[in-house]
């Protein structure tokens, strides 16, 4: 509706002593929309039916009943009472946004796929960051696997990469899914726990389930506690398939790589960064799509042929098994780029509907039964979430190349096909949509030899081999971190078998993490390996699968907290500031009062945070910044003891001032190498880029 209206009111009071109407009730509201800016569009019902009041329902009497005819108020109650949909069942939590994918280098070579041929060529997408376990509304910093799905919206039709940060998965089979999927949920009997995994179900599965050790040696890592979403790798996880002009086809798995380099935080801080920001990653990627910093990601391939894949020492078709880089090397071939925050997170992020089946000319599908499993799954639960089959024609899940067919009618159809002609062949309308020869084609894969049947195969036995490589390929700080989350998740598993259980188990995957979980969980005793159908294999270690080593030495994309209170000294916060910022990294004022402090020239700094609610698990390096007045003043703070207590137990950089001392000796921060007098930038700079890996000792007795 094109005419303008004088603005409505803000809120009325309901508890005028006389009647009042919407025309009486403007007035102190004109100024506030006023400010908000101009002329507004008409506020009308659904129907396109101007509204007068948007204050008060229709009444027989002025304290009478509210009558049945007030159809303005029926609709917009009504609209409300359905505003939710059925979510996720798993990936509930998610976080969106919009960007391009540009391809750097062609696989002409493999594939017809355009996505994947068109060097330069900028393709729009929609990518979608998970938690896995949690409903919607639970928190963004569990030890959970982060799902990593992405919507390229190709000249050829979508292609979803419906990916996981983690390169493996816990089963083999899609026949398991419901399965390990309801063990992590909550319990079904009490309704908790939410959003974890360290209860008796899970572990119960993975116990009796030793296909998952792989899986669980990743779940338990550091890759489950990422620092944001703009740090965590992507994995198509299952083998896909090139395909040429002449249908011959080559191997191809997916990886994304952040541009920011990997980056995990430690598991106390990940908990209390529950606490501290129940959307901590979503406000984070929001934040920093919103100042300009885009989130990048290289997509790399790994390629590799029939007979390649034969020689492997496993199958390539096994959901639990990667390909290690030092067998196959990654390849760069593009950068994705996310630069726009949807405009509306119902409408995009909880809307849009990924699904691994979606494909396009020149890509085709493997053999993997977990992925032939999931090319069934999504388009079945999104006809039930989204209500219907035409959520195709939601504007998020839309093609934006030209799309045509004549599947017809169904609930919510918002197209309105012209002409006849609905059925193919026809020969009545001359533009009705007909197939053409270089549309989607499969390879024509040979049947393996063998009789149908319900059967695993048995180059899917060996379920230790890759849990070994994983383990034994991390750096020492990286296995004591899985073992002390073993001891953990297993610590909250009130059923005795159930721990004892998974410890057997661990004893072939590396005979020292199992005596290191056995002790860390007060068992005297080794409790016996069960048989292991295919004996684990050494492989020689891949140190690609380190976090650690490869996190990169930068500030770029991080964020610190200067801790201020009155008579703090602005030339230090200001040299901090400057070289922060240089750095590529946010800086945040805390202070007691959100007001700010006012410094040793006299000037108030105005705070980003209020200490209590801002603590430092939401930054990567602090700086305390004080008078010897306020240093004395905030030593009595649990906020501001905290505060430092923390940012030394999670290994970060602190900078003090001598005013600082006091609140640093209450926090009980010791002197290291990430310790360093706040009037030295630069060393500052240089220490808050990496975490102190070797404070931990001091500070946390791991397993
Ligand atoms: Fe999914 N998965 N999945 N999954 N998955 C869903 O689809 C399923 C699996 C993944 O941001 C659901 O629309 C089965 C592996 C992501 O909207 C559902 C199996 C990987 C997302 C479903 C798997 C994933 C989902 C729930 C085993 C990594 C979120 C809602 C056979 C490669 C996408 C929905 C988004 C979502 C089924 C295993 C990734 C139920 C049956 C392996 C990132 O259809």
């Amino acid at each position: 509706m094109a005419a303008k209206r004088k603005p409505s009111p803000a809120t009325p009071s309901t508890q005028a002593a006389a009647p009042r109407t919407a025309d009486e009730t403007r007035g102190q509201g004109d100024e506030l929309h006023q400010q908000a800016g101009g002329e507004h569009p008409v506020l009308t019902t659904n129907q396109g039916i101007p509204v007068s009041d948007n204050q008060n329902s229709l009444r027989a009497t002025p304290r009478g009943p509210t009558l049945l005819e007030d159809f303005v108020l029926r609709e917009k109650i009504t609209h409300f009472d359905h505003e939710r949909i059925p979510e996720r069942i798993v990936h509930a939590r998610g976080s969106a946004a919009h960007g391009t994918f540009e391809l750097t280098k062609s696989l002409a070579k493999y594939t017809t796929a355009k996505i994947l041929t068109e060097v330069g060529e900028k393709t729009p997408v929609f990518t979608r960051f998970s938690t896995v376990a949690g409903g919607t509304g639970s928190v963004d910093t569990p030890r959970d696997v982060r799902g990593f799905a992405v919507k390229f919206y190709t000249k050829q039709g979508n292609w979803d990469l419906v990916g996981n940060n983690i390169p493996v998965f816990f089963i083999q089979d899609a026949m398991k899914f419901p399965d390990v999927v309801h063990s992590v949920k909550m319990e079904p009997d009490r309704g908790y726990p939410q959003a974890g995994s360290a209860h008796d179900t899970f572990w119960d599965f993975v116990s009796l389930t030793p296909e998952t050790m792989h899986m669980i040696m990743w779940a338990m890592s550091d890759r489950t506690i990422p620092r944001s979403l703009r740090t965590i790798e992507g994995f198509g996880v299952h083998s896909f398939r090139l395909l040429d002009a002449e249908g011959n086809s080559t191997f191809v798995k997916f990886h994304w790589r952040p541009k920011l380099g990997i980056q995990s935080t430690v598991w106390d801080e990940a908990m209390k960064l529950q606490a501290a920001d129940n959307d901590f990653h979503r406000r984070d990627l929001f934040e920093a799509i919103q100042a300009g910093q885009y989130p990048e990601w290289d997509l790399a391939v790994q390629l590799f042929t029939e007979e390649e894949a034969d020689a492997f020492p496993f199958d390539h078709l096994d959901a639990t098994k990667l390909i290690p880089e030092e067998l196959v090397p990654l390849q760069v071939i593009g950068r994705m780029t996310l630069d726009r925050w949807p405009d509306n997170f119902f409408a995009e992020t909880e809307q849009v509907a990924y699904c691994p089946a979606n494909i396009v000319p020149g890509i085709d599908f493997s053999n993997d039964p977990l992925l032939q499993g999931r090319l069934f799954s999504y388009l079945d639960t999104q006809l039930s979430r989204l209500g219907g089959p035409n959520f195709h024609q939601i504007p998020v899940n839309a093609p934006k190349c030209p799309f045509a067919n004549l599947q017809r009618d169904g609930h919510m159809q918002m197209h309105v096909p012209k002409g006849r002609v609905n059925y193919e062949p026809s020969s009545l309308q001359a533009d009705s949509p007909r197939e053409v020869p270089d549309g989607f084609r499969s390879h024509g894969t040979r049947p393996d030899d063998g009789v149908k049947g319900r059967v695993r195969a048995e180059s899917f036995a060996d379920h230790y081999t890759q849990a070994r490589l994983f383990f034994r390929s991390q750096s020492a700080i990286e296995q004591a971190h899985i073992a002390s989350s073993l001891v953990f998740e297993l610590s909250k598993v009130e059923t005795a078998h159930v721990r004892e259980a998974i410890v057997g188990h661990l004893r072939h995957v590396d005979p020292d993490l199992s005596r290191r979980v056995a002790d860390g969980l007060g068992l005297d005793d080794l409790p016996p390996a069960p048989d292991a159908q295919i004996p684990p294999q050494d492989m020689p270690p891949s140190p690609a699968l380190r976090i650690i080593d490869r996190m990169r030495d930068t500030l770029q994309g991080r964020a610190v907290g200067i801790l201020v209170h009155d008579g703090s000294d602005a030339a230090t916060i200001k040299a901090l500031r400057k070289a922060v910022e240089a750095a590529g990294a946010t800086v945040k004022i805390v202070a007691p009062k959100l007001g700010g402090a006012k410094l040793s020239d006299g000037k108030r700094l105005p705070a980003d945070g209020q200490l209590a609610g801002t603590p430092s698990t939401v930054f990567d390096a602090v700086a305390v910044v004080l008078s010897a007045e306020s240093g004395k003043l905030l030593s009595k703070e649990a906020a501001a003891v905290d505060f430092v207590r923390d940012a030394w137990g999670h290994l970060k950089a602190i900078a003090f001032d001598a005013g600082a001392q006091a609140v640093l000796k209450a926090g009980g921060v010791g002197k290291d190498a990430g310790t360093v007098d706040a009037g030295d930038a630069k060393a500052f700079i240089q220490a808050a880029k990496v975490r102190q890996w070797d404070r931990e000792k001091k500070v946390r007795m791991l397993a």
